[in-house]
């Protein structure tokens, strides 16, 4: 049993025994601990600017790419429909349970049955709105996933692993670097990836062991990370900053620990990273070995076999 459980459990005989100052408080009492936790809550989250803009974007980070802005329209619209239905919905409700509330104990309003147009307006009106949301679902997810063409990519080929992120940096054509360069991950030692801002990035995801996947908040898109099925998406990160990815799949002990830190920095700092990780010795690709294998092996030799 987890400790919050157990937390819990310890404290609920108190709830049940008659003496409990808990079991005894006053309806008074207990209305101010709600409206104090309510101002507690309002005071953490609502005092600083950032937050107050967070509320404004349904809680989503700044977003950082330029593929972004299809998602987070996506997320805007879902919960302002969301919003309106449950609004509607709450109102009728209320207005319903007012409106036709008990009045006189022998009193049975006239009970509604077989009524065609009503049954139809219930069955259409939720494919209507499924509908909606699918239509613009797919829509956005059409140009998440659409391959950038009409500009040349940076290609990194990413290996999720139990419980890191190992990255390939496929700069062979790049003048400045001139061949492939690696960063490893382990559990103890979160890897970096390091983007360019403003030019395109193709991301090759391949997983050594389980079903990770590879999360970016700041992009506003995940994408799962497969043994024995390569996944691709493009992104074009148009603010530079550091950010946390993530593992968004459940993989086990440390998935928690699965998380590496985004640099978007300019073309200059990206070459320059990557020449830092050449002249560590970090060249050449890491593959992911034959699922179900666990470790990624080195590029020529067995030195970074873990
Ligand atoms: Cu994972």
């Amino acid at each position: 049993m987890p400790a919050g459980d157990a937390h819990v459990a310890g404290a609920h005989p108190s709830w049940e025994g008659g003496t409990s100052v808990v079991k005894n408080r006053t309806r008074p009492g207990r209305v101010l601990t709600l409206g104090g936790g309510a101002l507690l809550a309002l005071a953490l989250t609502g005092c600083s600017q950032s937050a107050m803009e967070q509320w404004g974007r349904w809680g989503m980070p700044v977003a950082a790419s330029e593929q972004a802005p299809w998602m987070g329209n996506l997320w805007n619209g879902a919960w302002i429909a969301s919003m309106v239905i449950g609004v509607f919905v709450w109102g009728l409700m209320f207005w319903a349970a007012i409106r036709y509330r008990r009045r006189d104990d022998n009193y049975v309003p006239k009970q509604t049955r077989y009524n065609l147009p009503l049954e139809l307006l219930y069955t259409l009106v939720p494919f209507l709105i499924i509908g909606v949301l699918f239509f613009f679902t797919v829509q956005s997810q059409d140009h998440l996933l659409a391959k950038i063409n009409d500009r040349p990519v940076h290609t990194i080929n990413v290996i999720g692993q139990k419980w890191s992120w190992s990255f390939n940096y496929m700069e062979q054509q790049n003048p400045a670097v001139n061949t492939v360069v690696h960063d490893r991950g382990t559990v103890e030692r979160l890897p970096d990836l390091y983007l360019p801002v403003d030019e395109p990035v193709r991301f090759n995801l391949q997983s050594a062991d389980v079903i990770h996947s590879f999360w970016v908040p700041e992009f506003y898109f995940k994408l799962d990370v497969l043994p024995g099925h390569p996944n691709s998406f493009d992104v074009t990160p148009n603010r530079t900053g550091t950010f946390l990815g993530k593992c968004a799949e459940l993989c086990g002990t440390y998935h928690s620990a699965m998380l590496f830190n985004v640099h978007v920095v300019t073309v200059a700092e990206y070459n320059a990273h990557l020449k830092d990780l050449a002249a560590q010795g970090q060249t050449g690709e890491l593959k992911a070995p034959a699922w179900p294998n666990t470790v990624p092996s080195a590029p020529a030799d067995e030195e970074h076999q873990r």
